[in-house]
């Protein structure tokens, strides 16, 4: 990482008049590099390093983040907390776009929302709330004058995701396949890769539309006020044409996992069905207005595909030999797996309990 005076001096790209005092070390995030900006001035900033690496055309995803934010706060317009409840990036001086990049690297800055706090594990009425803030940010975009592109083409397609793990596994780069966990893994995953795959079989056959979605609706990636009211939707680097399926499903994933994503302790690994229902209700409630039958009672499979394909993309990388993902020990994308392979099996057994509440 660049030191204080280089990053201060990135932060004069932008049209920023604060003075800055001090360059800190922000959020969890597995991808970009996250930073707080503070000022002697009213307003912090946060300032990210886009991992280029992964998102090719910062061009393109500047623009979904745009028109997104622009377009939600076209509607939130008479909200007196509006600046709390969509993100502002800040333009660079001299181009007018919402990046800098010196050739190499890609930054961009955002306020900083005050006030603002995120969570890594949220009770059933926080999920409530969670539910109803995407469902509403889906239904907010759902008439979005502009085209969106995909910031990491077929970023949520199973088959994409599986054919990759099968690459990984021909090619044996780490030379991690002759560990007998890594076959037995293997095996248990390719068992439910056709089931898995089921939302491109809809979607060819024109019975599943892509619409704009956030794509990466961690639990950790919304910010709540101090009383637990939700305030925005964060992190919007893979807002893109998808399935409603992944928002749906990537926030059960981690909100409704009773234990963190890399947590070792596999024996407690499980898919709280409290968070369900309250997510889904809120869900309903925001998404309900444009949601097709064909999506809401496929809810059930979506609780299934996200651990599903995090444990494949997990797995992957740990083939791979730990490319993609931060890791923090050798181990790490290993436990990873085992830990969302034992959600995916917690999820598949809840299934009909899932589809009953939905009311199918
Ligand atoms: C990555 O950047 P972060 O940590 O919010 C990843 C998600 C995964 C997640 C797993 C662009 O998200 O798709 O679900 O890690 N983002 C990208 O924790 O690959
Ligand atoms: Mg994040």
């Amino acid at each position: 990482m660049l030191n204080t005076n280089e990053l201060i001096s990135i932060v004069g790209q932008f049209a920023v008049e604060e003075q800055v005092l001090a360059v800190k070390p922000l959020g969890e995030g597995l991808i970009n590099d996250t930073l707080l900006v503070q000022t002697a001035g009213p307003r912090n900033y946060v300032l990210q390093r886009i991992n280029h690496a992964i998102f090719q055309d910062v061009e393109l995803l500047q623009h979904n983040i745009d028109c997104a934010t622009a377009h939600i706060r076209k509607k939130l317009a008479s909200d007196p907390d509006i600046d709390r409840k969509v993100l502002t990036f800040i333009p660079c001086r001299s181009t007018g776009k919402t990046y800098w990049t010196d050739g190499n690297a890609y930054w961009r800055l955002s306020v900083f929302i005050e006030g603002a706090y995120t969570h890594n594990t949220v009770n059933p009425e926080y999920s409530y709330y969670a539910g109803k803030a995407f469902g509403n940010f889906e239904a907010m975009l759902s008439d979005i004058p502009d085209t969106l592109g995909e910031t990491i083409p077929d970023f949520h397609n199973m088959e994409l995701r599986a054919r990759q793990l099968h690459e990984a596994v021909s090619a044996d780069k780490a030379g991690r396949m002759s560990q007998p966990e890594v076959q037995s893994i293997l095996a248990d995953l390719l068992k439910y890769e056709e089931q898995m795959c089921k939302a491109e079989r809809l979607h060819r056959e024109g019975l599943l539309p892509k619409r704009i979605c956030h794509c990466d609706t961690k639990v950790n990636n919304m910010l709540f006020d101090a009383q637990g009211n939700v305030l925005c939707v964060i992190d919007l680097d893979t807002l893109m044409p998808s399935f409603v399926f992944s928002d749906f499903g990537d926030f059960m994933r981690t909100a409704g996992n009773t234990v963190a994503e890399d947590d070792p302790d596999i024996g407690k690994v499980a898919l709280r069905m409290d968070i369900f229902e309250a997510f889904t209700k809120g869900y309903l409630e925001g998404a309900g207005s444009f949601l097709t039958p064909i999506e809401k009672e496929n809810l059930p499979y979506a609780a299934c595909l996200f651990p599903y394909m995090q444990a494949v993309r997990f797995f992957a990388d740990y083939i791979n030999g730990d490319t993609y993902y931060k890791i923090k020990y050798p181990e790490h994308n290993l436990v990873r797996t085992r830990n969302q392979v034992a959600l995916f099996h917690s999820a598949m057994d809840q299934v009909p309990a899932m589809s009953k509440f939905i009311g199918i």
